[in-house]
């Protein structure tokens, strides 16, 4: 029966893309396909990561889908400190001045990555010594950054990543310096900087029960204070046949109970062989021919266990349509995934739901039809 359902949905998206009901062929899949945005409009908003090229306008293909699925993006790179803030007394707050301007022409909103980082600092940031400095770093990065964009952008992913999985805090360079309540000075900065700006923990495999209790006494931590945290991300790092449904599920209670706005951030999933799941940036393997098994094209029944498997996670972001307010993909489509490079450098990687030639895979269509099926 679900493969029938399957063939259904495959079948549909075939129909749609030849756009065979005006009677000619047309080269444009972005002129016939169902909009992400739209479809979900009355349940969460839809957002997508932006590489520096889109942002820059060079990709017109891209900003082609892009204006036409999603309503919110999040920029990949070029608001991480190590870009926005090169030196101690410069910033460079032009792309992320451009991409701001592209949001507004385009009903884009802006969720701003990220504030406080471990990784991708500025080499003038890891190499400060004593604590006092580094703290001075710390303050003036976080006013100076979030007041630029004050008003302008809608979210800012405040700390990413500050947790170890076991729940435990991540032994960087902010904990040894600061210690643990740089969280907590962090929202406090940066909600003064920034008031009508939501403010967000983001990090990955936070839906484990471990690191999920971690987490929780973070976001404790930061209300015990007084200081205001508007939600929390959890990025969505997944394997395709081994999405945590249960402990996803789990999560959204359990953040949400705590009068949180929950959000999946960096949606993607692996279909290439890794024996872990998460998005350490440091950890990386060799490539090989069995590390890279499909160099030319997905087959069919990965694409239908991607299929369904996004299908899965929607219908769960439905259920939870009063507390889950963003789903955003990392990536716009196939080619452009960070995955293609982490943590096996070049391999070819299927993760999200247009290919690279942004042409809807089954996988999109079985998400839009999860919504209809819902609606039923
Ligand atoms: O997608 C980003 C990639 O282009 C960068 O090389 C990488 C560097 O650390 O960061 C990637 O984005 C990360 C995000 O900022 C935080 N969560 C994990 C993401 C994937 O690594």
């Amino acid at each position: 029966m679900k493969q029938i359902n399957y063939l259904v949905i495959v079948f549909i998206g075939a129909t749609l893309l030849c756009n065979c009901s005006a009677g000619k062929k047309t080269t444009s899949p972005a002129a016939s396909i169902p909009s992400l945005k739209d479809v979900f409009k009355n349940d969460f908003a839809i957002g997508t990561a932006l590489n520096t090229a889109q942002i820059e306008g060079k990709d017109p293909k891209a900003a082609a889908l892009v204006e036409q699925q999603f309503n919110m993006a999040t920029p990949e790179n070029i608001m991480k400190a190590e870009v926005i803030h090169p030196e101690w007394n410069r910033y460079n707050f032009e792309p992320g001045d451009q991409l701001v301007s592209y949001g507004e022409k385009n009903k884009i909103r802006i969720n701003a990555h990220t504030l406080i980082w471990h990784s991708q600092l500025p080499a003038f940031a890891r190499q400060i010594q004593s604590a006092d400095s580094f703290r001075l770093f710390f303050q003036q990065h976080i006013s100076t950054v979030a007041g630029h964009y004050r008003g302008k952008v809608f979210s800012w992913d405040v700390v990413n990543e500050a947790l170890n999985e076991d729940g435990t805090m991540r032994k960087s360079v902010f904990l040894n310096k600061l210690g643990e309540g740089f969280v907590t000075e962090a929202f406090r900065m940066a909600a003064a900087a920034s008031p009508g700006t939501e403010l967000y923990y983001n990090d990955y495999n936070n839906e484990q029960p471990a690191k999920r209790a971690g987490c929780i006494r973070l976001i404790k931590m930061i209300q015990a204070a007084g200081v205001r945290i508007d939600g929390v991300g959890i990025q969505g790092h997944w394997h395709a046949g081994k999405v945590p449904l249960q402990d996803i599920e789990q999560s959204i209670i359990e953040y949400s109970a705590l009068g949180l706005k929950v959000m999946f951030t960096e949606l993607d999933l692996e279909v290439l062989p890794r024996d872990f799941q998460g998005a350490d940036v440091s950890q990386q393997m060799k490539n090989s021919p069995a590390m890279n098994p499909y160099p030319n094209a997905l087959p069919d029944s990965v694409q239908q266990l991607l299929a369904r498997d996004y299908s899965s996670l929607f219908k769960l972001f439905l259920k939870y349509r009063e507390n889950v307010t963003r789903v955003t993909f990392w990536g716009v489509n196939d080619g452009q995934s960070w995955l293609n490079g982490w943590p096996v450098p070049g391999r070819t990687n299927y993760p999200l739901l247009f290919d690279r030639e942004f042409k809807p895979k089954p996988a999109f269509y079985s998400v839009i039809a999860t919504k209809q099926a819902s609606a039923n």
